[in-house]
């Protein structure tokens, strides 16, 4: 298995998001990436890790608008000349104040697409690639940030192998990927299916309900499975086993997985109750579908387990 990472990201450190007009301390911080490649180095896996190779910007340009890309790169440019440069949120492209622009948002999420674009890349050669890039992408849409996200790496990724033939994403994130959601919706091409918290008590709220099924050519291409705080994992094994049999009939060429750990029973933004030894179990049945499987990062916010879960997560996956 081969572990895609740059420390780029550390460079992109918010302080804050705004949750119901309060300032609340910023959960995506760099301490993730850095606790998972650590202790995946004690594991003594420090030689499947590579670095990612740079891509142009017409592959974002796939899922995102221009004037999207522009606004993200010029508005960090504008904020790194600022004095107090802590970040701001802008007044346009954006869903939530969950996605501040700073001095180097653009290049950290300019480097996460590098990351997961490698991984796809590699796909040829490896069967399992995981890429270990923040920012985040999946509540990212086609000329929205959010969540975290700006750029959406497993789309873009998807989109990328899209052209070798069918892909299917499993989402695993606690949080609905809306913005990967609404960039295939009308594809039949590429099959998105979710297991993630009840938008009617969780983030994103807007997008992620089981009535969402797809539209026009896409009709039939878009599975959600809502679930409700405190789902156990008797609940989640049932639904996830369910997620991958229609995974398995669709036949796609390959599986691109959007992986959060904030499913975890002591995650801090998070509410169901997986333990670190499910995550193991969980990567068993996603191996069992016997595909070429990029694994990209999204949530997972206990900073204390997070190597101890991605390390459970990577042994199911080998
Ligand atoms: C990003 B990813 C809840 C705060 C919610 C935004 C959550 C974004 C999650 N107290 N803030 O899907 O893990
Ligand atoms: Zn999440």
């Amino acid at each position: 298995m081969k572990i895609i990472y740059s420390p780029i990201h550390k460079k992109h450190s918010p302080k804050w998001e705004i949750i119901n007009g309060k300032n609340v301390s910023y959960a995506e911080v760099p301490e993730r990436i850095e606790q998972i490649v650590k202790e995946l180095q004690k594991n003594g896996m420090s030689s499947c890790i590579k670095a990612p190779k740079r891509f142009s910007e017409r592959y974002i340009k796939s899922v995102h608008n221009q004037h999207y890309i522009d606004y993200i790169k010029k508005g960090s440019q504008k904020e790194a000349k600022k004095k107090g440069n802590d970040g701001y949120f802008t007044t346009f492209f954006i869903n939530d104040l969950c996605a501040p622009l700073t001095p180097f948002t653009y290049d950290a999420a300019r480097e996460s697409v590098n990351c997961s674009l490698t991984g796809a890349r590699l796909l040829k050669e490896e069967p399992v690639i995981y890429v270990l890039c923040r920012p985040p992408g999946h509540h990212a849409e086609a000329n929205r940030m959010g969540g975290y996200c700006y750029f959406n790496n497993a789309a873009i990724a998807a989109e990328y192998l899209s052209q070798n033939g069918k892909v299917a994403i499993l989402d695993i994130d606690f949080h609905h990927g809306n913005g990967t959601q609404q960039i295939f919706y009308e594809r039949p091409d590429v099959l998105y299916v979710s297991l993630h918290v009840d938008p009617r008590v969780g983030f994103p709220y807007t997008a992620g309900f089981a009535n969402e099924k797809g539209a026009n050519d896409g009709k039939g291409f878009n599975k959600n499975f809502p679930l409700p705080l405190g789902t156990t994992e008797a609940d989640y094994e049932k639904i996830l086993t369910k997620a991958c049999n229609l995974i398995e009939e669709y036949k796609p060429s390959s599986l691109v997985v959007s992986c959060g750990f904030d499913t975890y029973e002591k995650d801090p933004i998070g509410g169901f109750k997986l333990s670190i030894p499910f995550y193991e179990k969980m990567a068993k049945a996603i191996k069992g579908l016997d595909l070429p499987t990029l694994v990209v990062q999204e949530g997972g916010y206990n900073i204390t387990d997070l190597g101890k879960i991605a390390y459970s997560f990577v042994k199911g996956l080998n």
